[in-house]
């Protein structure tokens, strides 16, 4: 397979342009799909970017060092034994590689609680209270901070698998969030939110982290065969080996779909803690209520 523009040998197919790319050229699109994300939705300011140590924030982080914008990072540290030091350890080295300040936030230190030790008093899915823990520290973070975006590695693959992963359960609300660009809310203290590996698969994120020589963490998070994201994935990739292009169709399809769907639920702050929720209490708060009951007896 040779390389579409310079002839030298392809390293990957890049198959819903039926393009295939050197090194060189694979740097270049995938730059130009990241630059593409900032350039049509006007994305400026400081960016705080969610680095957690794996292929994708890193992919991401070293493509936002190539652009002109303000970046730093920002790791959260859930307290997953074994896992969490690893990941802590991959994000410094790759902020340290990349010469970006990195900011570590410690759910024990900070809350005085982990994901193992939820996992046992609510006996719930780990990755839905992971997921809401991890969104509501990194807003927050940004905000206090003055940030002006908060930036996620979440790729083409992880978008789509998300959102059907929210139809098989009858969940539209999370529709609306499908784009790569929030703007921010002042009423929910809501900083603006980015994707810039929005247009980017799976193998394409994990193919440049590798050609970046990133030291990235490879272990995998010991609840991450609970997640039924996974499953949603894999069924995506091999739809996507048979009908090239059908990811970026969906997602095309899908940001359309929620462009007409009611926009902007009334959003209004917490009455504990001021940042965002459509229920008096938001669910970090009401998380860490219940925690509290229950630790005390
Ligand atoms: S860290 Fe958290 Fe993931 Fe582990 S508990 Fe689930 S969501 S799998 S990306
Ligand atoms: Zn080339
Ligand atoms: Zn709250």
């Amino acid at each position: 397979m040779k390389c579409s523009v310079c002839s030298k040998e392809a390293i990957i197919e890049v198959r819903w342009k039926g393009k295939a790319y050197c090194e060189t050229h694979f740097r270049g699109y995938f730059l130009g799909q990241v630059r593409k994300v900032f350039d049509k939705f006007g994305v400026k300011g400081k960016i705080c970017l969610a680095l957690s140590g794996g292929k994708d924030s890193a992919a991401c982080l070293e493509a936002l060092t190539h652009l002109d914008v303000d970046v730093e990072a920002l790791f959260i540290d859930l307290g997953i034994p074994g896992f969490s030091e690893e990941c802590r350890e991959a994000a410094e080295a790759i902020a340290a590689k990349l010469d970006v300040d990195l900011h570590v936030l410690n759910l024990q230190a900070n809350y005085g609680t982990t994901i193992p030790s939820l996992v046992e008093l609510e006996g719930k899915k780990p990755c839905s209270m992971c997921g809401t823990i991890r969104r509501y520290l990194m807003n927050k973070y940004a905000y206090e901070h003055g940030f002006d975006y908060l930036a996620t590695g979440h790729n083409l693959s992880d978008q789509l698998a998300f959102v059907f992963n929210n139809l098989a359960n009858v969940y539209l609300v999370p529709f609306r969030e499908i784009g790569p660009v929030l703007r921010p809310r002042e009423e929910g203290k809501l900083v603006g939110k980015v994707k810039p590996l929005y247009y980017l698969t799976d193998e394409e994120c994990k193919v440049y982290s590798e050609l970046a020589g990133l030291p990235i963490c490879e272990d995998k998070c010991p609840y991450a065969e609970t997640a039924t994201t996974n499953l949603m994935k894999r069924w995506l990739h091999s739809l996507d080996l048979e009908m090239p292009g059908v990811l970026r169709r969906f997602a095309e399809s899908f940001m359309r779909i929620s462009e007409g769907m009611e926009r902007d639920e009334e959003i209004s702050g917490c009455r504990i803690c001021g940042y965002a929720t459509t229920a008096g209490v938001c669910k970090f708060c009401r998380l860490m209520r219940r925690v509290r009951r229950k630790s005390r007896g």
